[in-house]
């Protein structure tokens, strides 16, 4: 009888122990939660911090240092706003359409997006963004996508100039202005993760403008670049045959952040994009957008861009 008892007695201590125990776990689970996100609304918080911080930057310089920012003459200030907006009484200077090549970074799009729209009206451009999608899981290929967008934004609207754009990259100085020059644009000279340098003399990938008619002179990109690399080199080596010369903003003016990420599943490295690049003279003007072949899968119309979905699976791997 005595044992049972003490039996009993041990398994309601055991009882209470768990008990105790559970709340403690509750407790815990409920505290970190909160301390967690405080901590992820803080981040969140320094990064717009930062890119306000950059743009300020500039607008709060002496005019002297302005100086080295070559392409922003106007940036001296006029005094107050006028009472009614420019927005309301002018028209904008070129079309400019923005294309997205894209699948998987669903995220990225929407951070890119959200920056970019108030980004481009601040700018007071007409602009429309291109989303063009590649469905499936056939090895991704920028470059042509890029050509898609060209070709499909142009049977809705004449756009004027071209800015093809990685999902991944954010402008971070307002001065960096998305409208295309008499040369071919490159807007990537810096990016946090190459401490702001120029990635290699040459480089002309990340973001770039072109009006319609020089990139229609360059027969745009190839479309033979399947993986990640090379189609950058490729375009500047045409824009150079055509004669056109490359051009920069400055590197205070030309910056971005890469939102981080690792190497997507099928866009590994091309290994063939060497070989490709030496016959670029020989090939541009039968590879490019008179040669750009896609199954169109759909046209979307959304709130915040046009999404383009196409499918290259019934593609050959090289023309
Ligand atoms: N892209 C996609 N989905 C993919 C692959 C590429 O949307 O699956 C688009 C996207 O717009 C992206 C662009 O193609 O910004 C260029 O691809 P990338 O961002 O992968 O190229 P990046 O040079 O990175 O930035 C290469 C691999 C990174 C390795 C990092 C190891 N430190
Ligand atoms: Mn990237």
């Amino acid at each position: 009888m005595a044992l049972s008892l003490y039996v009993l007695h041990l398994f309601y201590k055991f009882k209470v122990l768990v008990l105790v125990t559970l709340c403690l776990m509750v407790l815990w689970a409920t505290f970190s939660y909160f301390v967690d996100s405080r901590q992820e609304i803080s981040k969140a918080k320094d990064m717009v911090q930062d890119f306000r911080m950059v743009t300020s930057l500039v607008y709060s310089q002496k005019e002297e240092k302005f100086e080295s920012i070559a392409e922003v003459p106007t940036v001296k200030f006029q005094g107050p706003c006028p009472a009614l907006s420019p927005y309301l009484q002018c028209s904008a200077l070129q079309r400019v359409a923005i294309l997205i090549p894209h699948r998987n970074r669903e995220k990225h799009l929407l951070y890119l997006l959200e920056h970019l729209h108030p980004f481009l009206q601040r700018q007071q451009l007409d602009y429309g963004i291109y989303v063009i999608h590649q469905a499936g899981s056939t090895k991704f290929n920028r470059a042509k996508l890029l050509n898609v967008g060209y070709l499909e934004a142009l049977k809705e609207a004449s756009w004027d100039c071209f800015i093809f754009h990685d999902v991944d990259l954010v402008p971070e100085n307002d001065f960096n202005i998305y409208m295309c020059d008499r040369q071919p644009k490159h807007l990537v000279v810096g990016r946090n993760n190459t401490g702001y340098r120029l990635r290699y003399s040459g480089y002309f990938g990340g973001v770039t403008a072109l009006t319609r008619d020089q990139f229609s002179k360059v027969n745009g990109f190839s479309n033979n670049y399947w993986g990640w690399g090379g189609e950058d080199d490729d375009l500047r080596i045409r824009v150079e045959m055509q004669k056109m010369k490359v051009v920069r903003p400055s590197a205070a003016v030309a910056r971005y952040t890469m939102i981080f990420h690792k190497r997507d599943h099928g866009n590994e490295e091309n290994a063939e994009r060497m070989k490709l690049l030496r016959q670029v003279s020989r090939t541009w003007k039968r590879d490019g957008l008179n040669s750009c072949s896609y199954k169109l899968l759909s046209v979307e119309h959304n709130p915040l861009y046009i999404n383009i979905t196409v499918d290259f699976s019934m593609q050959p791997k090289i023309s």
